[in-house]
């Protein structure tokens, strides 16, 4: 292994051959020689030296290749090897590394260390990933996304694998085939690819009422992260802690992004899609390799074990959440992800996490839905990383010492020594020992009764209200964006019988006035859309304000990426002063122009343009900003592609910032603005004769900040004044 060339962290990356910029064409080319002063040499998987590697070993310049050539051989060999199966479900992800670090022990709640130890740096690894895309689908479809961490605890590995929304689509694990059959691609024709508007997934939908709640969820924009950086995580089961001396509380786990939670529009997701279909790994990799590092506070809802059914809910129903005003998310500790993976397949891929991972001092509970994960994690892993060793995969082992009498199996490397392979032994002094039960795990001394059966808890039967609860939550834009979601959806599935009853059986049972807005526009008869409200449980929240993402805290605009369109002739000091007075505010500034390079500004000044029109769509930032210069934006407005950067961020209700001169690309983009000196500020566009630091620039920042202008929303360009 030694002689392999390895990276072991980001800053080692330029002491690979190819990857330094500063390598010419010439050092390039001495690196296919054999002159390699204290470099490494090219060798098979057995340290063999290789001296060609370019031509097989032929019978003569244009003879056939010889069987001989093992070096050939291996290399295609392993090529055609490289592939393992992809995960069934979250089969697209990115990762990152990182720690999670205390800010408040909860010893009076939980045992664990990793509750306890203030001041710790645990390293983790997590996975963001979409759920029924394949490997190679795009980042931006509709759907829920994985949030799995692995935390190394020096207790041994604690994995929560959780999603961005809080709720789940079924109650009981043995649903789950089922459920991923109906949402995957059809098995016929295997279409759509990562798409859940079709005819199987309504089919579905529409005869399992327990997926109401979670449909409201995956209509709605929390479906469609702006970021990975920018979600929510919940661990959604109730888990529970355990302390020292034994006593248990329920707890949900809650993930709280410092940089606020934020959406994308679903035009905007679809033309992503096509554009830039790894704009989440990307901004991932980016933001990490730039420094500007994620940040997510770890919440905990605790009950005690008496208050299991008091909200009007049981916490065992995993289609249920805990409102956050009836019990209150303490934050206790912050995550960090700050180092990007050497290699995809070692580490992205091959991660294996399981929601069995515990440590002592945390614990499962009865939910059904959870107790089916319990098996399905470990089962999964066996076939997808080809053996019952994939724990000694390097990112999957623990920091915590591993000592027991597993041996053997495909793909071992551990080399066991000695005789003593069993428990108890004498042949190895009876080593490894039992842990004493202070410190191994010791699982929840839960008294168990009842009768087999295949039953529904009657406390699992209330479908519907907490699915009305989170509409009646949302800001009416957030309502009309789940509404034109349904639309689209329904729309898409072709048989009308599955279009009525998702209507009839539970839009109609959630809220008849959303049944109807659905079934006018998808051609559905508007009886059918006539139904009552959900009856409220005693002691159930009706609304939940922490459910908008409207009410999320909007405190800062940092990596937030900012356009400035440029061609040569623009306002250099307008652009001087927007420009610093964003950075100040930790956006992310791109020039984007007509051609890459230098351009000029009226002073003689040159910008970089990093990103040119042509390779870069404005779907790619979150705000515009067009300058003055009357040379720059005449240029500009002679490019239909500024032209159309313009139409789209403003179709998107992404802010929109242009001074003197630049308001006239606006213009050129059909918007009317104003023509007042003065900075003007309508429905997220700001305008102004000049950009200064004290008022325009301050109500750019101000725009950003509320990240989307959902007024515009119904609007046409000509109506903006
Ligand atoms: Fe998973 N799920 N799941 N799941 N899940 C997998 O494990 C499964 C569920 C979640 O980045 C698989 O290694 C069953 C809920 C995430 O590697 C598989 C049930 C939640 C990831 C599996 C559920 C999740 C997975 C596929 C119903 C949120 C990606 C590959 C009982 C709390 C982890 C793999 C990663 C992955 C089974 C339901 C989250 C097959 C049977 C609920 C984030 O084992």
């Amino acid at each position: 292994m030694a002689s392999q060339p390895s990276k072991n962290s980001p800053a080692d990356a330029n002491d690979e051959p190819g990857t330094n910029p500063e390598m010419t064409a010439k050092d390039i080319d001495l690196s296919r020689n054999r002159e390699h002063p204290g470099g490494t040499v090219l060798t098979t998987d057995h340290g063999l030296q290789i001296t060609h590697t370019d031509d097989s070993l032929k019978a003569g310049p244009r003879g056939s290749v010889l069987l001989q050539d093992f070096h050939m051989r291996e290399k295609i060999t392993r090529f055609d090897h490289e592939r393992i199966p992809e995960r069934v479900v979250h089969a697209r992800g990115s990762g990152a590394h990182g720690y999670f670090e205390l800010y408040k022990p909860i010893s009076d709640l939980s045992r664990a260390n990793i509750f306890n130890e203030v001041g710790v740096k645990v390293p983790v690894f997590v996975r963001f990933s979409t759920v029924a895309g394949s490997r190679g689908s795009a980042d931006t479809a509709r759907d829920v996304r994985g949030f799995a961490v692995k935390f190394y605890t020096n207790e041994g590995n604690w994995d929560l694998v959780g999603n961005n929304m809080p709720v789940f689509f079924i109650q009981d694990g043995i649903k789950f085939p089922d459920f991923v059959h109906a949402v995957k691609p059809e098995p016929d024709r295997e279409i759509p690819q990562a798409a859940s508007a079709h005819d199987s997934f309504w089919d579905f939908v529409s005869l399992q009422p327990e997926t109401a709640h979670m449909i409201m969820w995956v209509m709605s924009d929390r479906a469609l992260p702006r970021s990975y950086r920018m979600m929510e995580g919940f661990g959604v089961h109730t888990f529970r802690l355990i302390n020292a001396d034994g006593g248990s509380s329920l707890v949900k786990f809650h993930w709280k992004p410092l940089l606020g939670a934020h959406s994308l529009v679903w035009d905007e997701a679809q033309l992503l899609a096509g554009k830039d279909p790894d704009v989440h790994r990307r901004d991932l990799w980016d933001n990490i390799e730039a420094g500007n590092f994620p940040e997510w506070e770890l919440g905990i809802q605790v009950l005690s074990e008496e208050e299991e059914l008091k909200y009007g809910l049981d916490v065992l129903d995993a289609t249920k959440l805990l409102p956050e005003e009836l019990v209150p998310v303490q934050r206790i500790g912050k995550m960090t992800l700050n180092r990007n993976p050497d290699n995809f397949f070692a580490e992205v891929e091959q991660v294996a996490f399981h929601v069995g991972n515990l440590v002592p001092g945390i614990d499962v509970t009865n939910d059904p839905l959870m107790q089916v994960r319990l098996f399905s994690y470990l089962d999964t892993q066996l076939l997808r990383l080809g053996g019952p060793n994939f724990a000694e995969i390097p990112i999957n082992r623990p920091i915590a010492p591993v000592h027991n009498h597993q041996q053997d199996g495909l793909h071992r490397q551990t080399i066991n020594t000695g005789k003593a392979n069993y428990h108890p032994n004498s042949l190895g002094d009876g080593q490894p020992m039992l842990a004493p039960l202070d410190k191994g795990f010791v699982p929840f001394a839960q008294p168990f009764s009842g009768v087999a059966n295949r039953e529904r808890s009657e406390s699992f039967k209330d479908y519907f209200s907490q699915a009305r609860m989170f509409l009646d939550s949302q800001s009416r834009p957030e309502r009309d964006h789940i509404i034109e979601a349904l639309r689209f959806e329904l729309g898409k599935v072709e048989r009308m019988a599955i279009r009525e009853r998702v209507v009839s059986e539970i839009l109609a049972k959630i809220d008849p006035e959303l049944a109807l807005d659905v079934a006018v526009e998808i051609g559905v008869d508007a009886a059918k859309a006539k139904g009552s409200n959900p009856p409220i449980p005693a002691g159930a929240a009706t609304a939940s304000p922490a459910l908008s993402l409207e009410n999320q805290p909007k405190t800062t605009i940092a990596t937030r990426k900012v356009a400035i369109l440029v061609a040569d002739g623009f306002a250099a000091a307008d652009v001087a002063s927007v420009q610093s007075a964003l950075v100040a505010e930790g956006a992310v500034v791109e020039f984007v122009s007509v051609h890459l390079g230098p351009v000029a500004g009226d002073d003689g000044t040159p910008v970089e343009a990093i990103r040119s029109l042509r390779t870069t769509p404005s779907v790619m930032y979150d705000a515009v900003y067009v300058p003055g210069g009357a040379a720059s934006v005449t240029t500009l407005r002679g490019e239909w592609r500024a032209r159309a950067f313009i139409e789209e961020q403003f179709r998107h209700c992404k802010p929109i910032a242009a001074a003197g001169d630049g308001r006239d690309l606006l213009a050129e983009a059909g918007l009317i603005v104003s023509a007042a000196d003065e900075v003007v500020v309508n429905l997220g566009v700001v305008t102004a004769a000049a950009a200064d630091a004290d008022t325009f620039a301050p109500a750019f920042i101000n725009a950003i900040l509320q990240h989307r202008h959902w007024a515009r929303a119904d609007q046409e360009p000509e109506l903006v004044k």
